[in-house]
């Protein structure tokens, strides 16, 4: 696998410089964020970002994310355009020789918490979801009251989505997703990308939007969808492990074994009731997840595509973008390393051995 850390490029607190300093990360994760989404991303721009990555002696192994309209995921009559646009992207990444698209289906909100910095037992903060709460959240004059996501819509457009889709049933976005994906996957293909769908976060419907990429059975349809190697998946721990009937190292067997897991993200979760969890610190012990047991299960597949710490609690004081601060996504980094050094070593024994 190759150690990865997300950067959301020049205007990042959490500099190139300082990503630098923790040992093992070698791949840098980014995007394109100064243009509107929807919009082509031109050659040149990428290779600008891939030459400022490299410049501090980093590979750039995964763009995350390139955002997907709603025409097209609520399969509008303009649809076509915006995924005319997305190819035009995803041709202008791999001919840059960037191995890895992430991307995902999530109508109108991407990843959804009730509190921004809940605070654990230790001081440190993490971001967490209640259920409860979250229907308790009024959304029909606009969405003030969602954090992380206030500034995101104004009322009129939120009111205007939310009734579009109420129209478009898990079976509707399916289709629609297929449709995209087989617009998509031919020219990833041919440009030598591996598309990489993130799943629902958390993996159940909120606020009655429809909800698809949520367990096995929903990966298992997804690879099936449009088969090819091209078509894979960007398995998110902490996304389907706050769904306790989810087998993660399962799951990393199964897609990994299959190819198709094409980059990875590591985060622990601690379920707290029905629905109701909030992020941890890494380690299997901070949360309801077996880390080593997820990593072993990648190492047993010779997983070799990028694989990043996801979100990281605030600690020692740090502020910044929730989840995304410097000091316990490299924590979380150092001890993914030093799983897959302890495994590999052992694994190295055992063959001499016999
Ligand atoms: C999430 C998402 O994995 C994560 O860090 O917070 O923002 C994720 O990047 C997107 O859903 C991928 O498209
Ligand atoms: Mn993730």
């Amino acid at each position: 696998m190759k150690l990865s850390f997300r950067w959301y490029g020049a205007n990042d607190p959490v500099s190139l410089d300082k990503i630098r300093q923790i040992p093992v990360v070698k791949g840098i994760v980014s995007a394109i964020y100064d243009l509107p989404p929807g919009e082509p991303w031109p050659f040149d721009k990428v290779q600008a970002l891939k030459k400022e990555v490299e410049e501090k002696g980093f590979s750039l192994v995964a763009i995350e994310s390139i955002p997907v309209a709603e025409e097209i995921k609520l399969g509008s009559p303009s649809r076509d355009r915006y995924i005319d646009a997305f190819c035009e992207s995803v041709r202008s990444v791999g001919e840059n020789g960037i191995p890895v698209v992430c991307y995902n289906f999530m109508p109108v909100f991407d990843w959804m918490r009730t509190n921004l910095s809940f605070r654990l037992e230790d001081g440190s903060y993490a971001l967490s979801y209640d259920h409860d709460e979250l229907a308790k959240i009024d959304l029909s004059s606009g969405a003030q009251g969602l954090p992380g996501w206030s500034a995101a819509y104004s009322a009129g457009e939120l009111r205007y989505l939310l009734d579009a889709y109420r129209e478009i049933s898990e079976e509707d976005l399916w289709v629609n997703l297929k449709y995209f994906l087989e617009r998509v996957v031919p020219v990833a293909e041919e440009v030598g990308v591996k598309m990489a769908i993130h799943p629902d976060d958390p993996p159940w419907p909120i606020f009655g939007l429809p909800r698809v990429i949520k367990d096995e059975a929903a990966l298992e349809r997804l690879v099936k969808l449009v088969d090819s190697p091209s078509n894979g998946i960007a398995l998110c721990s902490g996304s389907l492990g706050a769904d306790p009937k989810n087998d993660i190292p399962a799951m990393v067997r199964r897609f990994g074994g299959l190819g198709r897991i094409h980059f990875a993200h590591v985060r622990n979760v601690k379920i707290l009731g029905e629905r109701r969890f909030c992020e941890t610190a890494h380690p299997s012990c901070a949360g309801s997840l077996d880390i080593y047991g997820i990593i072993k299960a990648y190492h047993d597949v010779s997983f070799n595509g990028p694989l990043r710490p996801d979100h990281g609690r605030m600690i020692w004081g740090e502020e910044g973008k929730p989840g995304y601060g410097l000091c316990d996504r490299a924590l979380g980094a150092m001890y993914i390393a030093g799983l897959w050094e302890a495994i590999s070593k052992s694994h190295t024994s055992k063959c001499k051995s016999t």
